[in-house]
């Protein structure tokens, strides 16, 4: 998205917030919202082999008590991208795996083997960065967090 449609957008959530009467909105109500899992960037690595590469995305994803208690089912999966002034370039996806909630959490990481040519999306240098997703198939909250840009030359 381009930096004026996301300033629309924004304008525009404004615009309906503001018409909503204070005395409709939800109150905060700490007893219901059971807090969620988290999904943290640690480390992304790009290194270049020739006309290859090697990208490594790691996170840490941890549960609330209540998602450990309940064993709710997630998905994980990872996404590699190549960021433009609008619209990134999507250069690949992982397999999606299954992940069972525990206490202690637990790391994830991706490795994406590239070639320069899918990597090459642009006249100069790149700027890639990767996408974490994880998913409660029980309430279909989709937790995602990106991680820092990397400038390459492929
Ligand atoms: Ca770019
Ligand atoms: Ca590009």
């Amino acid at each position: 998205m381009n930096n004026r449609l996301a300033i629309t957008c924004a304008a525009a959530i404004l615009a309906v917030a503001g018409n909503i009467p204070v005395a409709s909105a939800l109150p905060a109500a700490p007893g219901l919202v059971a807090p969620a899992a988290t999904v943290t960037p640690t480390s992304f690595t790009a290194q270049q082999s020739g006309s290859n590469w090697t990208i490594t995305f790691s996170r840490d994803l941890s549960f609330s008590a209540f998602e450990v208690r309940n064993q709710f089912p997630f998905q994980g999966w990872a996404e590699l991208w190549e960021q433009d002034e609008s619209d990134d370039d999507f250069i690949s996806r992982t397999r999606v795996s299954n992940i069972t909630p525990s206490s202690g959490g637990l790391t994830q990481t991706a490795t994406f083997r590239p070639t320069s040519s899918q990597l090459d999306t642009e006249l100069g240098g790149e700027e890639i960065y990767a996408k974490a997703f994880l998913k409660n198939l029980e309430t279909g909250q989709v937790f995602q967090v990106a991680s820092h840009r990397i400038q390459i030359s492929p």
